[in-house]
């Protein structure tokens, strides 16, 4: 056991606790055979490889994990006892007058047990219902006291413990992973001047302008009310009657149809705080600042078809994803960058900042890294921290304050106010998981579930009993930022909220080819589950503004002709700014490393042992996730006689599960898999969502058999097919092109 914690970066911090019964990857997760070529008998060790968990944080960093070693439980070696502690001698029976005869009352033990399992289950979340999360920590590259007075960012390499969550939307608590919607990014900054909240999403945009609308969009988007479907998913009527009488969702609609609403993983996307936020020093200066978030791993989608196939193969992908990588030490980790303008410079552009369904161009405005988050521990119990996890946008702390983005505006009363009927009472700010490091002291006492004993007599202020404490702060307490503003009291819009075009429009033209035909399938597929034809037109209708090419796309697809354009609510002409290159996904490739990515290899018996074997080693080496998939489970022979396991069925794992395919040499084994229908399906299945493919020798024969054509439809090669003669003249490549962004050359029209 020694030896194995010594040598396995498997969570460390958790083995260092409590020994090897903490670990506990989901079976057979990262497990892998000790030497696929010499053994039948899979090992259940964990591999990282020698690139991965360089993120690793120091021992005792972490200071969120000492705090919560306080309220952390382990049975081990411990006696059953009720919840008053009394041990308990049977937990198999209840008590009974007689051993046929009814239960007793007073049998406390069982009703105290039914009693609380009966009230396990709180509130889900009104939205974000579906998530996961893990802990990690902020790390800041240099001071930036001349901007703000923030606590994460005022020394160079300080560590602030962050606890991030991330989420879909629509779907309620059990719903896939893989629906097409916006994802949740929330981050809680454990700072040494309180928590700081930031709760964005993967995409920089939001649907609506004015908090006002809010529970409409949510009501639009959520089941229908008569039925109660459909689950996770806006294809249908509600949501795109709102939406087309929305034009000012126009924007939103653009990336929620793109690639960024169905990510390969929770590692593989960007965050952001979408509003205009406030950066303020100690000189009570401010400026403007929009937040970044951006995947050291690049950004990376899955294709539609893929994330559907998904959501019947696996509903918790991305839950698993993001726990085996942080199991096995490949810690995600994310630069955060900072979009910093003053007030002037807001002035001069063409749409308004205050205006949550505007970005600002990267090339108006550059992002400058100012840190990076890495997430290197999973939660120890689902329940009391991913889902008791309150986070409000509310929660800011001195250096960063609200700007006047309605939306924002609204924010600010919703999360706090929501905590309070999920989390069951005002005092959720003292449940482990949200307790700020940071001693809290105030007169606020009482209230149900109650933690803290306060000690003396004295509950308010000012007052004399208690010294005058606890006191006032002053200068070194939060102080909103002093903004000047003499307006009337009306219920409306700026001006500027009124472009509900132009940066629709500067997305569709930002996006390559292959991404923007991706727009129109998928806003092709959710108005073809819409029944009422005219909210299709209508939506249509609003592309018209967007771009003609991608309205006629969509109208092809649902059989209409091009409606007339949506009526425009300004009559100012509104300027669409140059192409952004950062805002499409391939302006992240990422760096390359394999990452947790898994790659399987096809075995059956007469497969060549040593190329197995040598595909497995380079796919570990760089820290990827060799699988051997059999036609079954169990021992095959491989050619020279010795014995491989597979560790996973080609039956039970379809291809979806996998980012790419091999398949050894083996003129037995192209024979034995050609005769599996499930077989030639995977292979079709990885051909049709791009991913890379590696045949070796014989099993070349296996890509004719699925019907798998050789070259490109305008002839030229495939550049993610490989099919050659010896492992050797592709193993770098293939190894590489699992690393990098998929390539969408083999995509047809129709597919
Ligand atoms: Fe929200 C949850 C992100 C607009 C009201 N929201 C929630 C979560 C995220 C966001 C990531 C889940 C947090 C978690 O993991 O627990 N929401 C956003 C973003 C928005 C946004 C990026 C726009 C820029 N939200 C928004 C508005 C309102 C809300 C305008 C209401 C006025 N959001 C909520 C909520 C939730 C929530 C109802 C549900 C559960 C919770 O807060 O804790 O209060």
């Amino acid at each position: 056991t020694d030896q194995l914690s010594a040598s396995i970066p498997h969570n460390p911090s958790k083995a260092e606790e409590y020994g090897e019964a903490a670990r506990c990857p989901y079976t057979g997760a990262f497990s892998l055979p000790d030497s696929p070529a010499a053994t039948s008998s899979t090992v259940n060790e964990t591999v990282a490889s020698p690139k991965t968990g360089e993120g690793k944080a120091p021992a005792g960093e972490n200071r969120m994990k000492g705090d919560l070693d306080r309220v952390r439980v382990d049975s081990a070696g411990q006696m059953l006892t009720t919840n008053q502690g009394v041990n308990v001698a049977s937990n198999q029976d209840s008590l009974k007058i007689g051993l046929r005869g009814p239960t007793a009352m007073e049998d406390f033990i069982l009703r105290e047990k039914l009693t609380h399992f009966d009230h396990e289950r709180i509130p889900e979340r009104v939205v974000h219902a579906r998530g996961s999360a893990a802990h990690g920590y902020f790390e800041n590259y240099k001071p930036l006291t001349d901007l703000t007075k923030a606590a994460p960012f005022n020394e160079a390499g300080k560590q602030t413990p962050v606890f991030v969550r991330f989420s879909t939307v629509a779907g309620e608590r059990g719903s896939m992973d893989t629906a097409r919607d916006v994802r949740g990014f929330a981050v809680k900054f454990y700072t040494d001047a309180g928590n700081w909240d930031l709760v964005g999403n993967n995409i920089p945009v939001f649907f609506i302008q004015d908090a006002m609308k809010f529970p409409d969009l949510v009501h639009a988007v959520k089941p229908e009310p008569h039925f109660g479907m459909p689950q996770a998913s806006s294809a249908h009527d509600t949501y795109w009657d709102f939406v087309s009488l929305m034009p000012e969702s126009t924007h939103m609609l653009l990336w929620q149809m793109s690639d960024r609403a169905i990510p390969r993983s929770y590692r593989m996307m960007q965050g952001f705080g979408v509003h205009t936020f406030r950066l303020v020093n100690d000189k009570n200066e401010s400026v403007f600042c929009k937040f970044h978030w951006t995947p050291v791993a690049g950004v990376h989608s899955l294709v539609w078809d893929e994330a559907v196939k998904l959501g019947g193969a696996d509903p918790d992908f991305h839950r698993r994803d993001l726990w085996e990588a942080i199991e096995a030490g490949a810690y995600p980790e994310w630069e955060l960058g900072v979009q910093v303008f003053t007030e002037a410079q807001a002035e001069e552009f063409s749409f308004d900042v205050l205006d949550p369904t505007k970005l600002i161009p990267e090339e108006m405005v550059p992002v400058t890294p100012i840190g990076k988050m890495v997430l290197n521990r999973n939660p120890d119990n689902f329940f009391a921290e991913t889902e008791q996890v309150a986070f409000c946008t509310a929660h800011i702390i001195p250096g960063i304050d609200f700007s006047n983005d309605p939306l924002l505006q609204g924010r600010i009363h919703s999360y706090l106010d929501t905590q309070i009927s999920r989390l069951g009472g005002v005092n959720f700010h003292e449940l482990p998981i949200n307790a700020p490091l940071k001693p809290v002291h105030n007169n606020q006492r009482d209230g149900m579930h109650r933690q803290s004993i306060p000690r003396g007599r004295v509950a308010y202020e000012p007052n004399s009993l208690a010294g005058g404490c606890p006191f006032q702060a002053g200068m070194q307490g939060f102080t909103s930022f002093p903004e000047t503003i003499t307006e009337d009291k009306v219920r409306g819009r700026p001006e500027k909220f009124a472009d509900h075009y132009s940066q629709a429009r500067l997305f569709w033209i930002s996006q390559s080819p292959a991404e923007q035909q991706h727009i129109i399938n998928a806003f092709r597929f959710e108005l073809t589950r819409v029944q009422t034809q005219a909210i299709r037109e209508r939506v249509v209708s609003l592309l018209v503004n967007v771009d003609e090419e991608l309205a006629a796309g969509v109208a092809a697809g649902l059989g209409i002709a091009l409606p007339e354009a949506a009526p425009l609510a300004s009559s100012t002409d509104f300027p669409v700014p140059p192409p952004s290159t950062a805002l499409s996904e391939q302006h992240f490739p990422g760096n390359g490393m394999l990452l947790g990515r898994r790659v399987a290899i096809l075995v059956a018996d007469g497969v060549d042992g040593d190329s197995v074997q040598t595909l497995y080693d380079a796919i570990l080496a760089e820290g990827g996730v060799p699988r051997l998939l059999g036609l079954q489970l169990g021992p095959v022979k491989a050619d020279s006689g010795a014995a491989l396991d597979a560790e996973g069925s080609i039956e039970t794992m379809p291809s979806v599960l996998f980012d790419a395919v091999a398949l050894p040499d083996g003129k037995l084994v192209a024979e034995n898999l050609a005769a599996s229908g499930q077989t030639l399906e995977f292979l079709r299945d990885q051909y049709r969502h791009c991913k890379p493919m590696l045949a070796i020798g014989a099993s070349q024969q296996l890509l004719q058999t699925a019907g798998i054509p050789e070259t490109l439809v305008d002839g030229s090669p495939d550049p993610t097919l490989l099919a050659v003669n010896a492992l050797e003249d592709a193993l770098q490549n293939f190894v590489q092109l699992v690393g990098s962004p998929r390539s969408f050359a083999r995509e047809t029209d129709p597919p």
